[in-house]
């Protein structure tokens, strides 16, 4: 009796192994994982389980397709990481009117509004002063700036779409407005506080594309070296590329 059940257990044990052996080898068969240049990866579960790629390796000989729209951590001076999905072609490209507040700062090199173009590239207060003009626009007091996305248009998505970029260590009260046209504009509040994601969702319509964003600097820190908030880049989360 004591015989059949040490057969009976060697057998149940070698037909478990066996089970999850071959388990193992199919569960590989059916996945593919691409790594991707920027570092992410995404498994892929393969319809045909006899296929034999069970890996694509992007990461390295920097594939050129999407010309820059790859999605991209950014870090703000807050040190918030933003993950923007259309990469660099999502922030503000174009400067339509800057009306600089009063007082203005004092120095004059935060004064181009085409510093808030383009993607964030504040680094420090020291590596500005060893530049021509600073990485930020200054408001000045009051101050307005009318920014316009050209390559791709605000969208509603999940959560929050747009994100202001601004340089030090509080977000100074700032009125955020959206557009489609530039001339009808969407009031979405201040921004303040370290706030400076911004969800849309209960501003718009399903379906709605904004190529303009105003920030209107709301007198609050009117003191200082630098008054007005200091805006290094505005980047679209929820974006839709344009041709
Ligand atoms: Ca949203
Ligand atoms: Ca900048």
């Amino acid at each position: 009796m004591r015989k059949k059940s040490i057969i009976f257990m060697s057998v149940a044990t070698m037909f478990v192994f066996a089970l999850l052996t071959w388990a193992f080898a199919a569960d590989l068969k059916k996945k593919m994982t691409i790594h991707y240049s920027d570092g992410k990866r995404q498994v892929v579960i393969l319809d045909e389980p006899s296929c034999e790629i069970s890996n694509i390796d992007f990461s390295t000989g920097g594939s050129e397709s999407g010309a820059g729209s790859e999605g991209k951590d950014y870090s703000d001076t807050k040190g918030t990481k933003v993950f923007i999905p259309c990469g660099k072609l999502a922030f503000v490209d174009q400067v339509v009117s800057f009306n600089l507040g009063s007082p203005v700062p004092k120095e004059r090199r935060a004064l181009s509004p085409n510093s808030a173009l383009g993607e964030p590239d504040f680094v420090s207060d020291d590596a500005d002063l060893k530049l021509p003009v600073f990485t930020y626009t200054t408001l000045g007091c009051g101050g307005s700036i009318t920014l316009e996305f050209t390559k791709v248009r605000l969208v509603d998505v999940n959560g929050p779409d747009l994100h202001v970029f601004e340089v030090g260590p509080s977000v100074e009260p700032t009125q955020l407005e959206i557009s489609k046209d530039g001339t009808n504009w969407i009031n979405l509040g201040r921004i303040s506080g370290g706030k400076a994601s911004v969800d849309i969702h209960n501003f718009v319509s399903p379906g709605d594309q904004f190529r303009y964003v105003r920030l209107t600097d709301l007198r609050s820190a009117c003191g200082g070296e630098y008054p007005g908030a200091d805006i290094d880049a505005i980047g679209a989360i929820g974006c839709v590329i344009v041709e």
